[in-house]
């Protein structure tokens, strides 16, 4: 054959083969999704935080409840309408990202720093849930009233954490000698911090907040001024399966925005509350939110009847009225000058 000859052949082939490549493609079974498998096992499995108080933490019957636990909550709600159908998996700072990526979890819930590393290494944020910056705590016997009056003292951290880094940069910086206690897991960083081992803990504020509920004394404790980070703390998904990510990203953004309709828990299913045309796809009587998630249509509506609007689920766990007594601060939704900010239902 000339190579004109096969050049008029392959013109002639190539359709045929792409053709035939396409529909090879096409009728090869996909691997089923995270969104398949949940339900295929009626459960989703959540990854948590097992002693932060008002975050994540189980009663004596092994029961998890927590504003962490409740993004978990919210996406069993908008799959199986069922808030309940989440196995709830205890990880530690050091396992969560393998836990997640070799599939033991279909989401991580766990106080965790949404950072450019762990977005490349370990999978994708659906977004914020809580705006935090990293703080001190000391006792308050100590005299200690600054951050900047830590040189050369004794700091208890968590190595497996954006705490430890940070941490060490605020010491470079502020020209102060770093004296590091490690440990392996928070949680012993906390407790040898109760047992008088360190001169100060460090980690996200609300974390200081919450372990403070914990301790023998809490009002013995102080938490410093100084906020020397930014910890934009959101639930994570695996990489690579944006199916299964967008219907946990709008489980949280659903829940934003129904607090800035004024939709919640007690009204959502008030048949007059369908007043407006982003109320009525907010409940999905307008508009196929839901088909586009893959979900039924009243996916959000189910979220907000089962687990709250997210200032409801900020006061219920965290907000001023809880023990951990966290004001709203920069986590207010944007319309009240904070952060809080979704994208819209439409
Ligand atoms: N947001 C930071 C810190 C997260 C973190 O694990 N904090 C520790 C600090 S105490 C914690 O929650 N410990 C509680 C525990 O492990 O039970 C990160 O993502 O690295």
């Amino acid at each position: 054959m000339t190579v004109k000859h096969s050049l008029q052949a392959a013109t002639v082939l190539l359709p045929v083969l792409i053709t035939g490549l396409t529909i090879g493609l096409m009728t090869t079974p996909a691997s089923a999704g995270t969104l398949d498998q949940v339900i295929q096992r009626g459960a989703l499995k959540c990854g948590v935080n097992t002693e932060l108080a008002g975050f994540a933490i189980a009663n004596s019957l092994g029961e998890y409840s927590g504003f962490d636990v409740d993004i978990c909550r919210a996406v069993a709600s908008a799959v199986f309408n069922d808030s309940e159908a989440v196995e709830m998996i205890p990880v530690t700072s050091s396992d969560r990202f393998e836990a997640l990526q070799s599939g033991v979890l279909d989401i991580l819930s766990r106080n965790t720093t949404w950072t450019l590393e762990r977005n490349s290494l370990y999978g994708e944020f659906v977004g914020v849930n809580f705006y935090d910056g990293q703080g001190f705590m000391v006792p308050k016997r100590t005299g200690i009233r600054s951050a900047l009056e830590l040189d050369n003292q004794p700091i208890c951290v968590d190595n497996n954490t954006t705490s430890e880094v940070n941490a060490a940069d605020f010491f470079t910086v502020s020209d102060m000698r770093y004296r590091p206690v490690f440990f392996d897991d928070g949680i012993d960083a906390v407790r040898a911090y109760e047992a008088g081992r360190c001169k100060a803990l460090t980690t996200d504020r609300s974390g200081l907040a919450a372990q403070r509920t914990g301790f023998a004394q809490p009002d013995a404790h102080l938490v410093l001024p100084e906020v020397i980070s930014k910890e934009p703390l959101g639930p994570m998904v695996a990489a690579n399966d944006s199916e299964w990510g967008n219907v946990v990203r709008w489980s949280l953004n659903c829940m934003i925005n129904a607090e800035e309709l004024g939709i919640n828990s007690n009204n959502v299913n008030n048949p007059n509350i369908g007043s407006t045309p982003a109320i009525r796809r907010l409940i999905g009587t307008e508009g196929n939110t839901g088909e586009n998630l893959g979900l039924s249509a009243n996916w959000c509506s189910r979220i907000i009847q089962q687990v709250g609007n997210y200032g409801e689920i900020y006061e219920k766990h965290i907000g001023p009225n809880t023990p951990i007594g966290l004001e709203r601060g920069i986590n207010q939704l944007w319309t009240n000058g904070g952060l809080i900010y979704a994208p819209p239902i439409r």
